[in-house]
C-alpha cells in the first residue's frame, strides 16, 4: 500500500556539504516541477547564443565579470564547453556565462523565477550584478526567486560562472595528490578523474525564465496504486504562501475538488478499470491540479500521469504485480561536439534505437537525465533505474571527506526524487555506483574492514533516507566487481557490475561464464533478492572482425553477451540484463581507452549498430 505521500524537501539554502558559506538566496528543493506555459504561468527559454570566458586564475568575481567580460567568445546553451574550443578541451576551471534579456511587463505582479536545468559542477548565479543563487552537483535542476531583483525598464544580465574542479569531498569526488607517482586518474588517464567518463562541464541543460502567480502551485506529487481492476491515484498539491482555498484535480476529464489547507491539499482519485501503465502500453493519463476552480482558476499546472505499481516480493521485481524482466543497457548522455549538453534529437533517436533493439528498461548511469529523456521514457515506456552521481565513492578516504560526500549524496538524491518522483518510467532510485573499500579489481586483497564498515554506516543512512523520501519505489546501489557484499545486503535489490570474460579471465569465456554462474548462484543463496546485472560488456572496435572471437573483435562481443544471456536464463532470481553500454562514449585520454573512448558500445558513439546490436535484438525483439 503506498497511501502515504512522501515529505516534500525543505527549502534550503543552495550550499552544498563542505563548501563555505557564500551570500545567495535559498535554492529551493521542493517545487522543482519542470517549467510550463499556460494561462496563467509563462516562460522565456534562454537557450542559444551567449557569452563566454575562462577564467583560469579565477579573478572574475572580484572584477564583476557577472556584469561584463573583458575579453567574451559566444558559446551554446546547453552544452558543454569541452569539445567546441581546443583551448576548453580538458578545462575544468571556473568559466563565465553571460546573458541580457528583457523580462516583459506583462509579468509585472507575478513571482517570476530563474531555473537552470544543469550546470556541473558548481554554479553561481548573478543578476543585474547581485549574486543571487548558488548550487553545487552538476545534473539537477536549482531554482531561485528572481522577483525583487528584476529591473522592468532595460535588458535585466545574467551572469553564471561555472567550474568542476575535481576536489575530493565532491560527488563525484576528485583526485587529492594529482593522481599519485603516475599522474593518473582511476584508470590512468587525464583529465584526472575517479571514473572513465569524460569530465564533461558547462551549463547543460536549459536556463529559464518562468513567471507564475503571486499564489501558485509549488508542486504536486503523484502516487498510484491498484484495488482489483481499478487504479487509485493519490495526489498531494502544494501551494504557496499557506493557500487555504478550493482547487481541483481533473484526472482524465474528472474532476476531484481540492480543500487546501495551510498550503496542502491531498485527493484520492479512483479510475475505474484503469489502462495500466507498462513498457508493452506506456499508457499516460492527463493531470491537471489548480488553484480557484471556474472562472476563478489562479493558477494550473498539468503532467501526464501513469497508473501502475512496483513492489519487490521474494527474488522477483515486480510491475503491476507481475514478476517483470529488465532488459536494456546502461548509458551515457554523450555525443560529438555538444558532449554532455541537451541534445533533444539524440534523446529521440536513443529512444528509437532502444526500441529497435527490443530494450525495455535502462539506468541513467551515472547521474541523472534530461527532462527530457524522462519524459521520452514515460512515453515509450522504458523501466529506469534512476541514479545520482555517487560514482566510485571511495571509503579509504578520511571521516571528514566522508561526512561532506553524505551531505552533497543527500541533497542530490532529495533534488533526484522532487525532480523524478511523478514519472512511471521510474521504477527504481540508485544511490551508487561502484563504491569502493579499496582499490578496484584487488580481488584478492580482503577490503579493509575499516572501509567496509564506514561504507555500511554511510549506505545505511542513504538508504534509509530514501525509502524516508519515497516509500513507494525499491532503492539500489550497484556494486562493483569483488565488492563488500555488506553493502548490497542493505538494499531491495541487488545490483552488479560484472566483467568476466574482460578485466578478468578475458580471453576465457568458458571459464567466465562458469565464474559468473557460481557467483549468481552464491549471491543468491546469500541475500535472497533480486539480482539485476547493471553491466557487463567488453570494448569493441567498430569493423574489428576475427575468427576464431579474440577480445576487441564484434564476435567477441557478440560471443561474451552469448555468455551472459545464456547463464543468467537458467537463474530465475536474475531480474534484469542491462548491457554496458548502449553507446561508445568519450573518456578521458589513457592507455586503456582508444582514441580516448570507451568502445563497450553495442551501437557507436553516432549509433551505428555494431554485430552485437544486431545480436540483442536477434534475442530480445519477440
Ligand atoms: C565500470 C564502471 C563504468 C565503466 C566500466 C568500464 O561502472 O563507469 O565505464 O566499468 O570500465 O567499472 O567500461
Amino acid at each position: 500500500m503506498s497511501g502515504v505521500l512522501p515529505v516534500a524537501a525543505s527549502e534550503t539554502v543552495g550550499q552544498a556539504a563542505g563548501q563555505a558559506a557564500q551570500a545567495g538566496a535559498p535554492t529551493r528543493r521542493s517545487g522543482l516541477l519542470l517549467p510550463q506555459r499556460n494561462a496563467t504561468r509563462d516562460l522565456i527559454d534562454l537557450s542559444g547564443l551567449w557569452q563566454f570566458q575562462l577564467d583560469p586564475t579565477d579573478e572574475g568575481e572580484a572584477n564583476r565579470w557577472f556584469e561584463k567580460l573583458p575579453a567574451p567568445r559566444t558559446i551554446a546553451v546547453p552544452c558543454s564547453w569541452n569539445e567546441l574550443f581546443d583551448d576548453a578541451h580538458d578545462y575544468l576551471g571556473t568559466a563565465w556565462y553571460l546573458q541580457q534579456t528583457w523580462v516583459p511587463q506583462r509579468w509585472k505582479g507575478s513571482r517570476v523565477f530563474l531555473r537552470v536545468g544543469s550546470a556541473n559542477y558548481a554554479a553561481a548565479v548573478w543578476l543585474n550584478g547581485r549574486r543571487v543563487t548558488q548550487h553545487f552537483g552538476g545534473h539537477l535542476p536549482f531554482v531561485v526567486d528572481i522577483t525583487d531583483a528584476i529591473a522592468w525598464d532595460r535588458a535585466n544580465v545574467i551572469g553564471i560562472s561555472v567550474e568542476n574542479k575535481q576536489l575530493p569531498e565532491r560527488v563525484p569526488a576528485g583526485i587529492a595528490n594529482g593522481g599519485g607517482a603516475m599522474g593518473g586518474g582511476l584508470t590512468g588517464g587525464y583529465p584526472l578523474t575517479t571514473y572513465d567518463f569524460f569530465p564533461f562541464t558547462g551549463l547543460h541543460r536549459q536556463v529559464v525564465l518562468y513567471s507564475v502567480p503571486s499564489t501558485f502551485i509549488d508542486d504536486v506529487k503523484v502516487v498510484t496504486d491498484l484495488e482489483g481492476t481499478d487504479g487509485v491515484v493519490h495526489v498531494r498539491v502544494d501551494a504557496s504562501g499557506g493557500y487555504n482555498g478550493r482547487g481541483i484535480a481533473r484526472l482524465n476529464d474528472v474532476d476531484t475538488p481540492l480543500t487546501f489547507r495551510s498550503g496542502v491539499a491531498e485527493a484520492t482519485v479512483r479510475v475505474p478499470t484503469a489502462r495500466l501503465w507498462h513498457p508493452g502500453d506506456p499508457h499516460l493519463y492527463p493531470l491537471t491540479v489548480t488553484l480557484g476552480a471556474g472562472a476563478n482558476v489562479t493558477d494550473s499546472y498539468s503532467l501526464d500521469i501513469g497508473i501502475r505499481t512496483v513492489a519487490v516480493r521474494g527474488d522477483q521485481i515486480l510491475l503491476n504485480g507481475q514478476s517483470i524482466m529488465l532488459r536494456g543497457f546502461g548509458k551515457h548522455e554523450d555525443f560529438p561536439i555538444n558532449g554532455r549538453g541537451l541534445n533533444v534529437p539524440l534523446v529521440i533517436r536513443d529512444g528509437e534505437l532502444l526500441k529497435w533493439v527490443g530494450a525495455n528498461s535502462y539506468r541513467t548511469s551515472h547521474y541523472p537525465y534530461s527532462e527530457e529523456a524522462m519524459l521520452i521514457a514515460d512515453r515509450l515506456g522504458f523501466l529506469i533505474i534512476d541514479e545520482i552521481p555517487a560514482v566510485s565513492l571511495m571509503f579509504t578516504d578520511s571521516q571528514e571527506i566522508l561526512d561532506k560526500r553524505l551531505a552533497q549524496c543527500q541533497q542530490d538524491i532529495e533534488e533526484l526524487i522532487t525532480r523524478d518522483r511523478n514519472h512511471p518510467s521510474v521504477i527504481m532510485w540508485s544511490v551508487a555506483n561502484e563504491p569502493m573499500a579499496g582499490l578496484p579489481l584487488a580481488g584478492a586483497a580482503p577490503a579493509a574492514a575499516a572501509a567496509v564498515s564506514a561504507g555500511t554506516k554511510f549506505f545505511t543512512q542513504m538508504y534509509e533516507h530514501t525509502r524516508a523520501l519515497d516509500p513507494t519505489r525499491p532503492v539500489t546501489l550497484v556494486g562493483i566487481q569483488s565488492g563488500p557484499v555488506e553493502w548490497l545486503q542493505i538494499f531491495d535489490v541487488t545490483a552488479i557490475n560484472r566483467y568476466y570474460g574482460w578485466y578478468a579471465l578475458g580471453g576465457r569465456l568458458d571459464q567466465a561464464a562458469e565464474a559468473l554462474s557460481r557467483e549468481l548462484d552464491d549471491l543468491h543463496k546469500r541475500l535472497g533478492k533480486p539480482i539485476v546485472l547493471t553491466e557487463f560488456g567488453t570494448d569493441t572496435a567498430a569493423g574489428t572482425h576475427s575468427e576464431p572471437a579474440e577480445m576487441w573483435s564484434e564476435e567477441y562481443q557478440v560471443e561474451f553477451l552469448k555468455r551472459y544471456l545464456d547463464v543468467t536464463a537458467t537463474k530465475p532470481f536474475v531480474a534484469g540484463l542491462h548491457v554496458w553500454n548502449f553507446a561508445d562514449f568519450k573518456t578521458g585520454q589513457g592507455i586503456i581507452r582508444m582514441g580516448g573512448l570507451n568502445m563497450k558500445g553495442v551501437f557507436t558513439r553516432d549509433r551505428r549498430p555494431k554485430m552485437a546490436a544486431n545480436f540483442l535484438r536477434s534475442r530480445w525483439v519477440k
